[in-house]
C-alpha cells in the first residue's frame, strides 16, 4: 500500500537513531536520502528522542514528544536499534515496541533478498517475512508470583480476529505484488490450537471476506509449522516467497533467513500502518561494536530505500537499491560483518558514489 504522495513539496523524516549503532547507520541512511536530489521531495529531517540512553538520562525510553512529533508532524521515519535490558528494569518499557503500538504500525515488513553476482540473474534468496506488529507475547503481559514449585512466571499471549485479519491482508496485497504469488502462513497451531488456531483461520479466510470478491485468486497459499519453517528456510529457501506470521515467530524468522544473505547488517524492514511507516534495520544495537564505526550501514540504507518506496517514491528507493546493490556486488567496500575491512563511512561513501 502507498500512501499519498500528492502535492509533497518536502518530505519530513524523523530520525531515532536510539542505541549502539543505530547513531551510526541512521546518519550514513540519512546522507543516502539527502543524494537523492530531486528524485523526491526535499527532504527535511527532525531528530527525535528514545532508547535506554534516553530512559538513563530522562527516566522515560520513549518521551512524549517523539510520538507527538511523529504523529502531528512527519511524513514517515527511521529507527535505528533498541539496547533493552534483558532483566527488568522498574519504569522502562521498550520503546520500539511502545512505538509500533502508538502509531498502529501493525505490520513489519521484512523483505530477504540475495544479490545476484551479475545483473539481472535471479537472486537465489528472494523471500518477504510479514511479521503481525502489535501483540502476540509483545502485549507483555508477565506476571510473577510464588507457587509450590517456587517462583512462577506467566506471559500472555494475544491473538485477535482484528489484528490477524489486517496483517493477513497486507500479506495476501504483497504476494499479489510480486512474480510467484505463493502465501505461506506460519504457526503451530497443533500445539497453540487457540491462538494460532485463530491466527491461521483468519489469515486463510481472507479471500473469502466481504469486498474481496476474488482478488486474491492468484494466490497460492501454504502452511507450515513455525519450527519446520526454520528447517525448510535453511534446506530449501527457495520454497518460500511471502511468509505471514505472528509477532514473536515473525521476529525469530527474519533474524534466522538473514543468515541466507550473510548478514543482518543488509536487511531491512519497514513498520508500516494505515497512515505511517517508519524503516527501520533488522538488526539490533550491537553493543560489542558500537562506536568502532564498523557497523554496516546498507540494512539502514535499504530500510529508507523500502520506506521512500511505500511512499510511492519508487525512482529514489530504486537508485538507492542499485548503489546497495552495485557496491555488494563489486566486493571491494566491505563492513566486517561482510568479511570486508572497510568502516561504516566507507561503505556509505562508496553507495553515495553510485548514486
Ligand atoms: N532494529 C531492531 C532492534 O532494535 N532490535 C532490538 C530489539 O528489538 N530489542 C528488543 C526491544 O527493545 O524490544
Amino acid at each position: 500500500r502507498s500512501l499519498s504522495t500528492t502535492a509533497r513539496k518536502t518530505l519530513k523524516i524523523g530520525l531515532i537513531p536510539a542505541d549502539g549503532i543505530g547513531r551510526e547507520v541512521i546518519p550514513a541512511a540519512k546522507a543516502a536520502i539527502e543524494a537523492l536530489g530531486s528524485d523526491i521531495p526535499k527532504p527535511e529531517f527532525i531528530d527525535l528522542l528514545a532508547g535506554w540512553e534516553t530512559f538513563t538520562k530522562t527516566g522515560n525510553a520513549l518521551p512524549h514528544e517523539t510520538v507527538d512529533i511523529l504523529r502531528d508532524e512527519c511524513d514517515c521515519a527511521l529507527f535505528g536499534s533498541v539496547s533493552s535490558p534483558s532483566k527488568k528494569v522498574v519504569g522502562y518499557s521498550s520503546p520500539i515496541v511502545a512505538l509500533r503500538k502508538e502509531l498502529d504500525l501493525y505490520a513489519n515488513i521484512r523483505p530477504v533478498l540475495s544479490v545476484a553476482p551479475e545483473v539481472g540473474q535471479k537472486p537465489t534468496i528472494d523471500l518477504v517475512v510479514v511479521r503481525e506488529n502489535t501483540e502476540c507475547l509483545y502485549i507483555k503481559q508477565e506476571v510473577q508470583t510464588v507457587g509450590e514449585n517456587g517462583k512462577e512466571a506467566r506471559a500472555t499471549r494475544l491473538i485477535t480476529e482484528r489484528a490477524s485479519r489486517r496483517i493477513g491482508q497486507m500479506a495476501f496485497e504483497l504476494a499479489l505484488a510480486r512474480p510467484r504469488k505463493h502465501l505461506t502462513i506460519i504457526h503451530k497451531s497443533n500445539v497453540l490450537s487457540i491462538t494460532d488456531g485463530l491466527f491461521r483461520e483468519t489469515v486463510r479466510g481472507v479471500p473469502t471476506l466481504p469486498g474481496v470478491n476474488g482478488k486474491y485468486d492468484t494466490v497460492t497459499i501454504s502452511e507450515q509449522l513455525v519450527d519446520s519453517a526454520v528447517y525448510r528456510l535453511f534446506r530449501e529457501p527457495e520454497v518460500f516467497d511471502v511468509m505471514v506470521a505472528p509477532n514473536l515467530y515473525g521476529d525469530i524468522l527474519s533474524d534466522a533467513a538473514a543468515a541466507l544473505v550473510g548478514s543482518l547488517g543488509l536487511v531491512p524492514s519497514i513498520n508500516a500502518g494505515d497512515d505511517f511507516v517508519m524503516g527501520e534495520p533488522v538488526h539490533g544495537s550491537a553493543p560489542d561494536i558500537a562506536g568502532k564505526g564498523i557497523a554496516n550501514p546498507i540494512a539502514s540504507i535499504r530500510s529508507a530505500a523500502l520506506m521512500l518506496r511505500h511512499l510511492g517514491y519508487t525512482k529514489g528507493a530504486d537508485r538507492l537499491d542499485v548503489a546497495v546493490d552495485q557496491v555488494i556486488r563489486e566486493g571491494t567496500t566491505l563492513t566486517p560483518d561482510l568479511h570486508g575491512t572497510s568502516s561504516t563511512t566507507e561503505v556509505l561513501n562508496a553507495v553515495l558514489k553510485k548514486l
